[in-house]
């Protein structure tokens, strides 16, 4: 059974074959993005077996989505086809018009096209479903983040159902990923109960100062008691893991950046398959940046770590890191 269960919606990514404005893109090419699937596809890269769970239409765009994830060998039955809706879309827009420092994104700017999605539809009663209830109930991780309860009401009451379920030995994981576009006039406050309700929260420390009003690791503590770990992302240069024992923070690794998006997820993937491996947390926290690294140097979303084990990886790395 998977180990991890990433639970959000995927999209057709439409990526232009040119930086610059949207209005001179001649052409667009086609691949997968969302979030979840994308930490699903790095864990199970990482040696984590991992499943995915979402909506997709009755369209190619869909097919295809269940298709790359499940190339990458990522457990796909708790993903349903809602044929009475679309699956979700998002262009990208880089340099030109791109507004610098679109959170998440880096100097990307992504464009949604989701708005009652088939995804969009999930609600707790997803969770009851057979396929999503074998997979949730046999994990032991589930991963969230805050782009889910941004899609719907019926989406927000899922991520809170998971959140209040009682779990056991089962960790969820939750990852901030403010999208304030997807929240317009709907009441984000909510995102401060879910962080709080996680047992391994990851912020990204420019995020949690738009969505929360400080992005230091010591305030974002008192302002969260809850969880048993917080993760502060601060993009460029450190991560600090924040427990019971105190703070570990470890440097990013330096590379030349191709694309930002998904680099945030490979992070958060690498750092919770070190914690799946049971690492220790300066152990987890490099395994995040090495993993953070081969998305920044990739063109899509996903970045290919290839057949490299994690021990490799750490052994390629512990060069970098002495320096
Ligand atoms: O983290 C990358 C995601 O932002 C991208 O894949 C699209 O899931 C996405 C979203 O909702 O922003």
């Amino acid at each position: 059974a998977p180990w991890a269960v990433c639970i959000g919606e995927s999209m057709a990514a439409l990526l232009p074959d040119a930086p610059g404005p949207l209005d001179g893109v001649e052409s667009f090419a086609v691949s997968a993005g969302g979030a979840e699937s994308n930490v699903a596809c790095a864990l199970r890269a990482l040696g984590v077996p991992s499943a995915w769970v979402s909506r997709v239409g009755a369209d190619g765009f869909g097919r295809r989505l269940v298709g790359e994830v499940t190339r990458h060998g990522v457990d796909t039955s708790g993903v349903a086809v809602d044929a009475a809706r679309p699956t979700g879309l998002y262009l990208k827009e880089t340099g030109g018009s791109a507004r610098a420092g679109d959170l998440g994104t880096g100097r990307s700017r992504l464009h949604y096209y989701r708005a009652g999605s088939a995804a969009s539809a999930m609600s707790a009663a997803t969770l009851r479903e057979p396929a999503v209830a074998r997979l949730v109930d046999g994990a032991r991780l589930v991963h969230l983040t805050g782009i889910t309860p941004a899609l719907s009401e019926t989406c927000l009451e899922m991520v809170r159902a998971l959140l209040e379920a009682p779990r056991g030995d089962r960790l969820v994981s939750f990852d901030l990923n403010w999208r304030p576009v997807l929240w317009r006039d709907r009441d984000a406050g909510v995102l401060r109960e879910f962080v709080n309700a996680a047992d391994v929260a990851l912020l990204g420390a420019d995020e949690a100062e738009l969505a929360f009003g400080t992005g230091d690791p010591a305030e974002l503590r008192e302002l969260f008691p809850g969880p048993a770990t917080i993760v502060v992302k601060d993009a460029e240069r450190v991560v600090t893991a924040l427990t019971a024992d105190g703070a570990v923070s470890e440097p990013a690794l330096t590379v030349d950046v191709v694309e930002p998006t998904g680099a945030g997820d490979a992070f958060a993937a690498g750092y919770l398959a070190g914690t799946l491996h049971g690492y220790d947390q300066r152990r987890r926290l490099r395994m995040g940046h090495l993993a953070a690294a081969s998305a920044l140097v990739a063109h899509g979303d996903v970045g290919e770590l290839g057949d490299l084990t994690t021990a490799e990886l750490l052994d390629a790395s512990e060069e970098q890191w002495r320096a």
